[in-house]
């Protein structure tokens, strides 16, 4: 751990180093909880590098956070709601390592906890308010001040035709044994372009959106349980509330892991929609328009098969995008997100009841 010692020691942190753990389940950067002691009080941080081959210009990923954290910061009753990122010795905001690798750090969140699946209702209802909130607060704020740092993100069409090549070029030999997961994507290619399609036609706006909100990206307090902060900015970016409310739906409302193998275990639990769907509106101060309110069940359905295609195209491409265990560990998430879609289409009536509930509130 020396070289961690090192980076952290190019940060304003109190006190000295007394531990550094890797932490946290991400796939693309990686964390590390620093504890530092200073006579007195244990102080904690986040550290993380950010993953170059995937965020091209990390500096463009710092100056989104810094300007969202201090629009955000204004908006706030206490620190805790907001992350807060840890200045370097000479009054930046991050540093270069020797491989130019950028790093950075946040003050850690106490007295919070974070979980990967609701573990009760209330939590999803608490993650749904939070980036419901985080709308709110941000409708405010131009899409067009932050950088697109990870060109076409939730570009569903684009993300098609880089499977399609994905599939042609082959590179593995793999195509040969995920025929069904190929069919199954083809069959839907009509579906693609929906919300872009709504967009262009001026039903669905361009807004200031998270892109990767997973349960896992928001703080609950630890003795009231109530969302505290939303973290993991790195994706915000111009983007659709029906996203952010969708990929919530895709890793939040699935009853398995996103890596499950028995898939007799992987539905989307229409009561976490249900209850997720109430928050998100309820954050968003009631004002989500009925138009938006209207396409929720697309977001949630664009979300997860996009996420499956994207670790479909990432299988074949030879597991270079996200972090892997073992090698059919993409293939394995790519089946959970294709049952989670054919669980939505077998469940679609009853998800657009619930969102159309929700409008005539
Ligand atoms: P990744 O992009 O890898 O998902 P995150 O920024 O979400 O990275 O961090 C990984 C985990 O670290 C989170 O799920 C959370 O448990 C923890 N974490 C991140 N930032 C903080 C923070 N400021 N305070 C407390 N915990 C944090
Ligand atoms: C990645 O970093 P993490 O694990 O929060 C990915 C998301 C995917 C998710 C799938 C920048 O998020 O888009 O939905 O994995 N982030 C990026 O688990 O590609
Ligand atoms: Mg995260």
């Amino acid at each position: 751990m020396k070289n961690i010692n090192s980076i952290v020691n190019k940060f304003k942190v109190v006190g000295d180093i007394i531990k550094v753990t890797p932490y946290g389940n991400g796939l693309i950067n990686g964390t590390y909880l620093i504890t530092c002691f200073d006579g007195d009080d244990k102080n904690r941080y986040i550290l993380q590098m950010i993953n170059s081959n995937v965020f091209k210009q990390p500096d463009h990923v710092m100056e989104n956070i810094l300007k969202v954290t201090e629009f955000l910061r204004k908006k706030v009753e206490t620190s805790r709601e907001v992350l807060t990122v840890v200045h370097t010795l000479d009054d930046g905001h991050y540093i270069y390592d020797e491989d130019g690798h950028l790093w950075r750090m946040y003050e850690f969140i106490e007295d919070s906890i974070c979980l990967d699946r609701p573990e009760f209702l209330e939590d999803f209802y608490q993650a749904g308010k939070a980036f419901g909130k985080f709308q709110r607060y941000l409708s405010e704020f131009s899409p067009e001040c932050l950088y697109e740092t990870i060109p076409d993100f939730h570009n569903t069409p684009k993300r098609y035709e880089n499977f399609l090549k994905a599939l042609e070029e082959d590179k593995m030999g793999r195509a040969k044994d995920v025929e069904a997961e190929i069919e199954f994507l083809k069959e839907r290619k009509n579906f693609y372009s929906v919300l872009i399609d709504k967009n262009k036609s001026g039903e669905l706006p361009l807004r200031v959106s998270h892109n990767d909100t997973k349960m896992n990206n928001v703080m609950l307090d630890n003795d009231s349980r109530r969302a505290l902060c939303v973290i993991d900015l790195d994706t915000i970016m111009p983007g659709f509330s029906v996203t952010d409310f969708g990929d919530a739906i895709r890793f939040g409302a699935s009853t398995a892991a996103e890596d499950e193998k028995d898939l007799s275990k992987v539905s989307m639990d229409i009561n976490l929609f249900e209850i997720y769907t109430k928050g998100f509106i309820k954050g968003c101060g009631g004002q989500l328009p009925k138009t938006e309110i209207m396409l929720l069940p697309e977001g949630a359905k664009m979300m997860t098969i996009e996420c499956g295609m994207r670790f479909l195209t990432d299988y074949l491409d030879g597991d270079t995008y996200f972090k892997t265990n073992y090698p059919e560990h993409n293939l394995d998430r790519c089946r959970t997100q294709l049952k989670l879609v054919e669980d939505m289409e077998e469940k679609w009536d009853k998800m657009k009841r619930i969102v159309t509930r929700f409008c005539n509130l």
